[in-house]
């Protein structure tokens, strides 16, 4: 007898809980990516605009970044074992990245809208 009001509260608490984070629900796409002995993996990516892509250090010494080079190229901070580093893509296009201190290390996204 004493059960039900209590379950009634939680059940409400979580159903506030979720009324207030529907609104970005949809906007939080995230896809991995793993550096691990010299390589991202995936290394190649096909994803939509306003995806998040997230890098994470796998290897046990070694440190990398992410670089996208050209004109309105960047750099990611450089990642230590167990960092991890992410950008969200809002333009359409295919972007080639490698790594900054390893440059035979290669990646590419391409991002469709
Ligand atoms: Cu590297």
């Amino acid at each position: 007898m004493q059960r039900r009001p209590a379950l009634v509260r939680i059940a409400g608490a979580c159903g506030a809980w979720a009324l207030a984070r529907s609104p970005d629900a949809g906007a939080q796409t995230m896809v991995e990516v793993g550096i691990q002995d010299y390589k991202f993996t995936p290394a190649q990516l096909r994803i939509k605009t306003g995806t998040t892509v997230r890098w994470t250090n796998l290897e046990k010494r070694t440190s990398h970044s992410v670089l996208f080079p050209g004109p309105d190229g960047f750099e990611g901070e450089r990642l230590f074992p167990g960092d991890a580093w992410q950008h969200r893509f809002d333009k359409a296009g295919v972007f080639v990245y490698s790594c900054g201190p390893h440059p035979e290390m290669k990646g590419q996204i391409e991002v469709t809208s």
